[in-house]
């Protein structure tokens, strides 16, 4: 058996980690444009007393690299073409909404933006190249969470309808394959770029204003965003019957392994994957609010209720298909605490896995977890999936002949299409395959240009210089045979 003849072999970037332009035509800040690294604590904010608000101040000492990024606003032309010499049929990026509505809650659109992503688009497919559209990775405009505390607040389902219905209308033809909320489902660990929520009306310490972000609050985010997906799906529909609207979540903590088979880590185990990823996917895929819920409601002493009509929006507009990241496995002991960045959940080390990323980020790599979470999730769904982010980040630079021998990252994605193979043969329906980071980009986790992902290296370093040239590493050639035989190389 070999991959589907129109399996969707490509890449995934993020406008804020690619793009730069910050301010370019018309846009306004983002979450992302005020913290070095969305793992960050420390936002680009302080607090106003006369008005009671916070404004933007960013630390003159740090370099927000992804205000330049990697200069795609203005690249992406050749860049696309990059990507077209390695065979790619797809191509996910998202739309930065504040190049559509600068703030958020303009009534009307800003039109340059919407040339840019016309033009963008256009170009993907005159290279035949499928746009897999996430409408905010991250990408919450500033003004609001300053003027309401984001997704806390009702207010946002409207704007974010007004933001989606104009794209799904302007882009009607060009684009097809649409996700919502880029790993939504971190919201407890980065609520800000996350789920776009922050605690404004009388934080507990304007200092610190992640710190301050109240559970009620992400909690009512979380309400919030079930009833936007919904809306999602059904304006999707409404607007272009031909739109597929999936849901992104992270999905490394599917594969979160009991560390052994005492009975307390296998509940464990069970209880991480339902608060990282099911809580998200059941009402999402399923339409349902799952139950447990309402015990962890109670525990937080928070109060979330649905109205019937909100409960059978999210039960008529579930979502068509399933897209997900996967980096890595972890594992839960109950005497563990169990830690977490952008690459998943990790808690004490598994002794099986016998491979590493080099340091300094090392991530324990499992391919065999990919399969693993293809089955879980098709098991529980029955929907399509995408595989819309893998990839390995390493520290990389040119050698004498200023060349990049990546031959880990070579081995790293073999391993793992071969295990999506697999998941194939067990009867999974995965409708493609896209590497994160295709062209090195500024890293989400820790805002540096250090990590690099690419394909395609890019001449830009952390502390800002570069000259932002392109050069094939030694893995765009590797990738481009396994396009070039539909997979079949490697097995
Ligand atoms: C995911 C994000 C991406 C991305 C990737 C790799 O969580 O959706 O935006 O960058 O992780 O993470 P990092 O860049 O931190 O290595």
């Amino acid at each position: 058996m070999s991959f589907p003849k129109d399996f969707l072999w490509g890449g995934a970037i993020a406008a804020n980690q690619y793009e730069g332009a910050w301010l370019e035509d018309g846009k306004q800040p983002n979450v992302t444009d005020i913290v070095v690294g969305i793992m960050s604590r420390q936002p680009g904010l302080k607090w106003n007393e006369e008005t009671k608000k916070y404004e933007m101040c960013l630390d003159p000492n740090k370099v927000y690299l992804s205000h330049d990024a990697v200069d795609g606003y203005h690249r992406y032309r050749e860049d696309l073409k990059l990507m077209k010499g390695m065979g790619f049929n797809s191509f996910r990026t998202s739309i930065a909404w504040g190049r559509i509505y600068p703030n958020g809650d303009e009534e009307e659109p800003n039109e340059a933006g919407i040339r840019f992503y016309e033009d963008m688009f256009r170009c993907m497919r005159e290279l035949d190249m499928e746009p897999v559209i996430t409408l905010s990775h991250y990408e919450t405009p500033l003004h609001l969470i300053t003027e309401y505390g984001g997704w806390s607040d009702p207010k946002l389902i409207g704007f974010w309808k007004r933001y989606v219905t104009t794209v799904f209308t302007r882009f009607k033809g060009l684009v097809k394959y649409w996700l919502t909320f880029n790993e939504v489902n971190n919201m407890f660990r980065i609520p800000l770029v996350a789920a776009g929520v922050m605690t404004v009306k009388d934080p507990k310490d304007p200092s610190d204003p992640i710190g301050s972000t109240t559970n009620q609050d992400i909690w009512d985010a979380y309400h919030n965003i079930l009833v936007a997906n919904a809306e999602t799906v059904r304006l999707g529909h409404e607007i272009d019957p031909e739109n597929q609207v999936g849901c992104m979540l992270t999905s490394s903590n599917v594969a979160t392994y009991p560390y052994s088979c005492d009975p307390r880590n296998v509940m464990g185990a069970l209880e991480t994957q339902r608060m990282s990823n099911f809580y998200f996917g059941d009402p999402f895929c399923l339409g349902i609010i799952p139950t447990y819920l309402n015990k962890v409601w109670k525990e937080q002493g928070v109060t979330v209720t649905f109205t019937d009509e909100e409960r059978k929006l999210i039960k008529d507009y579930t979502v068509d298909f399933f897209s997900f990241s996967y980096y890595r496995s972890g594992t839960y002991d109950y005497d563990f605490a169990i830690s977490g960045d952008t690459g998943g959940l990790t808690g004490r080390t598994n002794p099986y896995l016998k491979d590493k990323a080099p340091q300094p980020w090392g991530w324990p790599v499992d391919p065999e977890g990919i399969r693993y979470t293809l089955n879980v999730l098709y098991d529980r769904y029955h929907l399509p999936l995408m595989i819309v982010e893998n990839g390995v980040g390493l520290d990389e630079d040119l050698d004498e002949n200023g060349e990049i021998h990546d031959t880990f990252r070579e081995h790293y994605i073999d391993e793992h299409i071969r295990n999506v193979h697999k998941a194939l043969e067990d009867g999974v329906d995965c409708r493609g395959y896209l590497y994160w980071g295709p062209i090195d980009v500024v890293s989400a986790g820790t805002g540096e240009m250090k990590k690099r992902y690419g394909f395609v290296y890019v001449d830009r370093f952390n502390d800002g210089h570069g000259t932002l040239e392109r050069k094939l590493k030694d893995s765009y050639k590797h990738y481009k045979e396994i396009i070039e035989s539909n997979g079949e190389i490697l097995l």
